[in-house]
This record gives C-alpha cells, structure tokens and sequence, in this order.
C-alpha cells in the first residue's frame, strides 16, 4: 500500500492523540515565597516535563515552551516562561496584595509545549502549572490605636471587664497571622486580660478586675497588653492602657485626735476662734 499524504496527516494526528492521552497530559505545582525581587528563578520546567514525558522526546532543543493567556483579564502579569521552560516571577509577589487570609494563594499559568521537527511545528499540549505563593511573616499585628485610656470606679468589684481592641495582622498565612494576646509582666496588677474566642475566629478582648481598687492609695496604673503571631520568627504589636481610677467618696472625714484639749484665756475676744 502507497503511503498517501491523507494517512501521513491521519498518522501525525494519532502520535498527538498518544501523547495528550499518555504522560503529557500534567498539572505541575510549584513554590514560591512572597515578596521575593522581580525575576527569581521559580523552577525549570522543560526538565519536569521531559521527567513525565516519554523517553522519544529526551531531545529537548526541540521542544519549546510559550506562556500563554499573559496578562489575561487585566490582571498583572506575574510569572515569565522562557522558550526553553524555565519559569520566573515576572514581579515581587505580595501575598497580601493578590490573595485573601487564611486561603491557599496560588496562580494557575497554561504554558504551550511545541516540537519542532523538520523545519515544521506541531501542538503538543497545554501545561496547567500551578505556583503556590507562599505566606512570609512580613506584618506584625497592629492594634486601632496605639493607645487607650479606661476607668474603672473604686465601686467596681472583682471580675468587671473593660473592652479592648483586636489587634489585626494582614498577613495571609494561618499562623503568620495567627494572633495571642497577653499582658505585658508587672508582678501585683490587680488586673487580667481576657481573650475570648469568637464563632469567627476573631478575639473578643477586656480586662478584668482582679481585686477591688482604693483610689486613695494608687489612682493610675499603666499596663501594656501584647499581641504575638504565631509566625516564625514571631511579630508583635504593643498597646499602652492607661487605666484611671475615678473617685468614690468612700471614707468620712476624721479628725487628727479623738481629743483635743484647748485653754481660753478670760479676756479671749468673742467671735475669734481659740484654736486653728
Ligand atoms: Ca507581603
Ligand atoms: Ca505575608
Ligand atoms: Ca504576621
Ligand atoms: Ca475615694
């Protein structure tokens, strides 16, 4: 049998139909850390591919590889694909700018993989490749304010809670953003921070009344409540709680002595007093 240039095209057809059925058909998935300087060497490729692929294509100079959709729905292009498949950031990556908290922040780029033989090109198939943007601890949590003053009365007993801000930290991995709060150490506070975990995960924060506060013998106190990531190495935010103690009037006038003895002299003109 003659071999028609109808069967050439039919038999080209089925080596393709082979491969897209075979090995080539691949998701690759790959990491890369936030914040990294514009064109960092992601990964190659070309030599994970040609690993997946079958051995009749160990000639990789004739395979090249073309980044396709680039830019596509007006959004950044981030990652550069060389024509012989090594992939780069095409930007410094900001997970918190691209993605949300507390999900995966990842981009799916569709890479075409050609062959080029015998002056002509022929499709190969179109790599979905997955590159995972991970999280780096680059934000600390940060308080509303840097400050707060709260009052408690000298009536105010034991356990009477103050609110307190959240501290918010942007980063968008779980632990990097993770937040525990405590009150900075000073020995004989008569208060404790109270952080009470919310249906949403947030924090409902206060401080309570350890004891009963005596105006008359300290009226101000100064705390700092300390808000950790759980990143490694760990960030914090500070906030200083200025706490007054507003008066009550809780103690009757007394006297210096219980008895005071006092001599008046006969000539002691009226009206003027006989003791200061
Ligand atoms: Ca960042
Ligand atoms: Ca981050
Ligand atoms: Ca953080
Ligand atoms: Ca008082």
């Amino acid at each position: 049998m003659t071999e028609t240039p109808r069967f050439r095209i039919l038999l080209q057809l089925v080596t393709v139909l082979i491969y897209l059925n075979g090995s080539l058909c691949v998701d690759i998935s790959y990491h890369v850390e936030e914040e990294q300087r514009e064109g960092t060497y992601v990964s190659d490729i070309a030599a994970d591919f040609l690993l997946m692929s079958d051995s009749s294509l160990k000639h990789s100079s004739l395979i090249s590889f073309n980044q396709l959709q680039k830019g596509a729905g007006g959004e950044m292009e981030l990652f550069n694909v060389t024509k012989r498949g090594k992939l780069y950031t095409a930007h410094r990556l900001d997970a918190e700018e691209l993605c949300t908290v507390k999900k995966e922040c990842s981009r799916i780029i569709k890479v075409a993989v050609q062959l080029s033989e015998r002056s002509s090109t022929q499709y190969m198939n179109i790599l979905k490749v997955k590159i995972i943007i991970d999280d780096i601890n680059d934000h600390q949590p940060m308080f509303p304010t840097r400050e707060l003053d709260l009052h408690f009365t000298e009536r105010d007993g034991k356990g009477v809670m103050l609110a307190v801000p959240n501290a918010i930290d942007r980063d968008v991995g779980v632990m990097n953003s993770k937040i525990s709060y405590q009150l900075r150490n000073k020995p004989d506070l008569p208060f404790t921070l109270s952080a009470r975990k919310t249906i949403t995960g947030s924090s409902e924060l206060g401080i309570i009344l350890a004891r009963k506060l005596d105006r008359e013998v300290k009226d101000s106190y100064n705390l700092q409540v300390i808000a950790k990531d759980g990143g490694y190495p760990s960030k914090q935010g500070v906030l200083d709680v200025h706490i007054s103690v507003i008066d009550l009037n809780d103690n009757s006038p007394v006297f210096n002595k219980d008895i005071y003895n006092i001599s008046v002299r006969n000539t002691h003109q009226r009206n003027r007093p006989i003791a200061m």
